[in-house]
């Protein structure tokens, strides 16, 4: 009983996806998720670099070898360090649940709840097209939507699925803004942002929204930390009237955490964080202080399962729930993680989620569920994924990095 086989994999159905799987003496398999949008050469290397440390160890311990990874690295934390680490924690629990023949939340206390809430991405480059992709997820069972609207004068914005660079699914006009198929560059594209454009855009359009659709509906945004953080607490008062379910990344502090401070001081609009945080530490004071309503981490880049249910459970003595990360940029063995743990925490909130391309879906063979607005993680043993390795093989690596964002006057701003 020891963890005998290491394999990495990167492969690009849709977009590029890193796969680890580890196999134990027993003949067990685990699949763990280690992508890392922009980077993820690097997390494979990363995994490539710790995989013979894993070769003998005991398959069944999971905090220790998770102490084993994070602290044994001596520098710790950071994006593709967390990635991997999680990758290797969740391949773990995927084993673990295989071998007892249960579903991995089974593992973490059981189901708190019959399914998971979630929000679709709707987006348009106008009021019409906005609505027709709002409409589009109403028709799907969503109770929640993601709301991004293009700006006048500006050629493209994040989130915004019929803006020029945006891309799109196949043929669905305005459903999709996501990597999928992933924009193939070496180089990244530039984008230009305007804040004051932004602030005097964005307000009329979700009262457009909320004039169309009421408030029945959770209306969610992402400002993608782009607004200074008086920008954001004077966003976040002008949306109030529009009961926004959160508004996310509303500034850049991931790093400060006390700008969102000053945001919180001036604005009941709820706050969601963290999507590039990616340690339990680093989100310590956000906590303490309740800066923050909803967590964003995602369990594949944040040290898998073992350290977002630490996070988690931290979070809950200060009634802050989970908004785990869910776009394509996490695989769907991310992405079945999540649902595990989101179905048995306590303080779940909601669950993003971009469904991955007809392509990605032949590679990861999932049994996660969407019915009726809400994710289920299914039952199988373990997180309940198979990795066809034979097809992952004929989508090789392609480079495709994030966008770079700059402000009208060229300077270099938060993408
Ligand atoms: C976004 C992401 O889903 C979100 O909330 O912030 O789509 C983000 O842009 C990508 O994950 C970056 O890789
Ligand atoms: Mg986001």
């Amino acid at each position: 009983m020891a963890i005998e086989k290491v394999d990495v994999f990167v492969t690009s159905p849709g977009r590029n996806f890193v796969v680890l799987k580890i196999t134990t003496t027993d003949g067990v398999t685990g699949l763990g998720d280690a992508t890392l949008n922009g980077r993820e050469l690097a997390a494979a290397q990363y995994l490539k670099t710790i995989a013979p440390m894993l070769i003998g160890k005991n398959e069944d311990n999971i905090e220790d070898i998770w102490q084993y990874l994070y602290k044994g690295a001596y520098w710790k934390r950071g994006p593709v360090t967390m990635a991997a680490i999680s990758a290797v924690d969740v391949a773990l629990w995927d084993i673990k649940g295989k071998k007892l023949g249960v579903p991995v939340y089974d593992l973490l206390g059981g189901a708190s709840r019959t399914g998971l809430l979630t929000y679709g991405h709707a987006s348009g480059v106008d009021l019409p097209s906005l609505f027709d992709s709002i409409d589009s997820y109403l028709d799907k069972g969503f109770k929640a939507v993601r709301v991004q609207s293009a700006l006048p004068g500006i050629p493209s914005t994040y989130g915004v699925a019929g803006s020029a660079n945006a891309q799109t699914g196949k043929g669905e006009k305005g459903m999709r803004y996501d990597y999928e198929p992933a924009r193939r560059t070496e180089v990244p594209v530039e984008e230009v942002w305007d804040a004051r454009t932004y602030m005097n855009t964005l307000p009329g359009v979700f009262e457009a929204v909320r004039n169309k659709y009421g408030n029945g509906i959770a209306l969610l945004h992402d400002c993608h930390h782009r607004l200074s953080p008086i920008q954001a607490a004077r966003f976040g008062k002008m949306i109030e009237p529009y009961d926004l379910f959160w508004m996310e990344d509303c500034t850049p502090a991931e790093e400060n955490q006390e700008m969102l401070r000053v945001v919180r001081e001036h604005t009941t609009t709820p706050i969601a964080i963290g999507e590039i945080i990616n340690s339990a530490t680093d989100y310590l004071t956000l906590i303490k202080e309740q800066l923050l309503d909803y967590v964003r981490s995602a369990v594949t880049h944040t040290g898998g399962i073992t350290h977002m249910k630490k996070l988690m459970d931290y979070a809950s003595f200060y009634d802050i729930k989970s908004g785990f990360h869910g776009p394509t940029d996490v695989s769907p063995v991310g992405m079945a993680a999540n649902l595990h743990l989101g179905l048995a925490i306590p303080n779940f909130g909601i669950q993003e989620y971009m469904r991955h391309s007809d392509e990605t879906l032949d590679v990861f063979h999932t049994s996660y569920t969407f019915t009726d607005g809400m994710l289920h993680p299914g039952n199988k043993p373990g997180i309940g994924v198979e990795f066809d390795e034979k097809l992952a093989a004929k989508f090789p690596y392609q480079p495709a990095p994030l966008p770079v964002d700059r402000l009208l006057d060229g300077t270099v701003h938060e993408w």
